[in-house]
């Protein structure tokens, strides 16, 4: 009986992950940057994600196979399927898994070190940006300095996987050096905020992530489109009738109006299916 608790836990843990909710965040931001919706985006494509939040060496980095090297890769497009990879990396730069995949990012000859001069070719770029708009920054020796002193390396400058796995902070670090938005914002927080009170159930950054834009995309889709008064108000009351748990992970908001995320939806329902099967395999 152990082992079948053990298991429908598991269960429940990947439904969770890849809840309904989940599936239309990913599948939103993927469709608003796969401006041809041939469900293949490119190098420039994931460039405009979030605004161009992630360095363009570090896209170069995504797309030159040092974390999937798929048929579509190699060919210069991402399919939905290493996109899901991509965002939940993203968003949640804690994981295990996020780790390794920046970590492959990043370790640009594959020795298995962050080198100094690994990670000073991705900080440049920051610093570049930071230039461009007046922000002032640090030189990349007290930045180094800084990131040692959070991570703690076993060796003295070389940086390892386990070493990262080890360290509390690693989006801290990643942000650091390829995304400079979250850079910024993390350097306005208490870096400690981030780390998990033990008392607390634990909630992932990426769960938090899908909330909030699960929130956005439902709401901005009655604030956005041109609707007159009347269907305005149908859309919120909608929104109110379906407050439940169960129903908001079953259906969308039941908008009269066809709206970009309701067209968005039809094809996320086709897709559904081969996406849940193809997450599991990933998964796996
Ligand atoms: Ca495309
Ligand atoms: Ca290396």
């Amino acid at each position: 009986t152990l082992d079948r608790l053990e298991e429908e836990e598991d269960i429940n843990r990947i439904h969770d992950y890849f809840s309904y909710e989940h599936f239309y965040v990913i599948y939103c931001k993927f469709w608003d940057i796969d401006s041809d919706h041939d469900l293949l985006i490119n190098r420039d494509d994931l460039a405009k994600h979030n605004n161009g939040a992630i360095s363009n060496k570090m896209i170069d980095r995504i797309f030159s196979g040092a974390v999937s090297n798929s048929q579509n890769m190699k060919e210069g497009k991402m399919s939905y399927y290493e996109f899901v990879w991509f965002l939940i990396s993203e968003e949640d730069k804690c994981s295990p898994t996020s780790i390794e995949y920046w970590f492959r990012c990043m370790d640009i000859d594959g020795d298995g070190i962050l080198s100094m001069f690994e990670l000073e070719y991705f900080y440049q770029e920051q610093v570049h940006k930071m230039e461009i708009y007046g922000i002032e920054y640090m030189p990349f020796e007290d930045c180094i300095c800084q990131m040692l002193d959070l991570v703690k390396p076993e060796e003295e400058n070389k940086i390892r996987l386990k070493d990262l796995k080890r360290c509390k902070l690693t989006n801290i670090f990643f942000d650091t050096f390829f995304n400079l938005e979250k850079y910024l914002a993390n350097e306005q927080k208490d870096p400690f905020s981030n780390l998990k009170d033990p008392d607390t159930p634990e909630v992932s950054d990426w769960v938090k992530y899908a909330e909030v834009e699960y929130d956005n995309l439902t709401h901005e889709d009655g604030a956005n489109d041109d609707l007159d008064d009347e269907n305005y108000d149908e859309d919120f009351e909608d929104d109110d009738d379906d407050g439940t748990e169960e129903s908001k992970t079953k259906k969308l908001p039941n908008n009269n109006v066809l709206s970009s995320s309701q067209r968005i939806a039809s094809v996320t329902n086709n897709k559904t299916d081969d996406l849940e099967n193809e997450l599991k395999r990933w998964k796996d």
